[in-house]
């Protein structure tokens, strides 16, 4: 497969600074030779221009946190993504979890796209629900149209559907997010439909829920695993995947040939252990183009 690398050093939309350093981490951990090695093609492109929280205006818009600066770098991403052609799967390095505004809708290509967010998180956040104002907690909801105006059509008139949505791995979610993601009708698995029902099955799960999607996005953030797998992030939370639940996970998403884009998101390195979680992070990425054990 022909596979682009796209670094968004972006860190305002989370509460704790660092995550800009995730891309830098993603590649110092050998994200492109890894999927050479695989046997595709990798063309990495760079990184996408993100302000600096020192001289970026935090001017609260409507209570989101920086929200100017990150408008313009989603923009940015949305164009590069969007401007792909469509045999190309892009491979999004974050950043903050906001980031995901301009990649879903950029990988999207116009299409019916179903998502697959991985995360202790639902992200479904408005500027009214959010308790933060840290816009990292809102993608998914702006994603699908709700929020604020500019925000929500990055991608211009491209909307996600809310029955196109699995979250996977959840085990954090705010008091007014969880009656939005409700009425929305997400398919949530939490930790404890992980526990119960195991892996392999919410995966086949999620295939067959999706199966009426074009295009399909993988959204992967580090705060999934559990942190003794994964410590370098903003927003620990124990009881999250096994790394063995993490890669069986992308192994199986691998094998149904159907994901056309994936985001590695969320690893902040200033909070990591010997950029531990980077390498985690790749080897999720591994797994779901294509490593086998055998
Ligand atoms: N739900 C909280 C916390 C949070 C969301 N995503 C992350 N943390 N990484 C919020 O701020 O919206
Ligand atoms: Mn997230
Ligand atoms: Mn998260």
């Amino acid at each position: 497969m022909n596979l682009s690398i796209l670094g968004i050093p972006m860190d305002l939309g989370a509460g704790r600074r660092g995550v800009d350093m995730g891309p830098s981490a993603l590649r110092n951990a050998r994200l492109a030779g890894a999927l050479r090695a695989l046997g595709h093609h990798v063309h990495d492109l760079g990184d996408v221009p993100v302000a600096a929280p020192e001289t970026a205006d935090r001017h609260e818009h409507q209570g989101l946190v920086f929200r100017d600066s990150i408008l313009s770098a989603c923009r940015a991403t949305y164009q590069q993504l969007a401007a792909l052609p469509e045999t190309v799967f892009p491979i999004s390095l974050g950043g903050d979890h906001s980031v995901s505004m301009g990649t879903v809708a950029g990988a999207a290509r116009g299409q019916r796209t179903g998502l697959i967010w991985v995360d202790a998180h639902t992200d479904y956040n408005t500027p009214q629900s959010s308790e933060s104002g840290n816009i990292h907690g809102m993608p998914v909801a702006h994603l699908t149209g709700l929020g604020d105006p500019e925000l929500s059509s990055i991608g211009g008139a491209w909307r996600l559907r809310p029955e196109d949505i699995v979250m996977i791995g959840i085990r954090s979610v705010d008091r007014a997010e969880r009656e939005l993601v409700r009425q929305a009708g997400i398919k949530i698995y939490t930790m404890k439909d992980v526990d119960q029902l195991g892996i392999s099955r919410i995966a086949a799960e999620t295939l067959e829920r999706l199966s009426g999607t074009e295009r399909l996005h993988v959204s992967f953030d580090a705060d999934a695993l559990d942190p003794s797998v994964a410590p370098g992030v903003g927003t620990p939370v124990p009881g999250g995947l096994s790394y063995r639940e993490g890669h069986l996970l992308m192994e199986l998403l691998s094998e149904s040939q159907r994901v056309t884009s994936l985001d590695l998101v969320e690893v902040n390195p200033a909070l990591d252990t010997r950029n531990a979680t980077a390498e985690v992070m790749v080897g999720m990425a591994a797994s779901l183009l294509g490593q086998q054990i055998m």
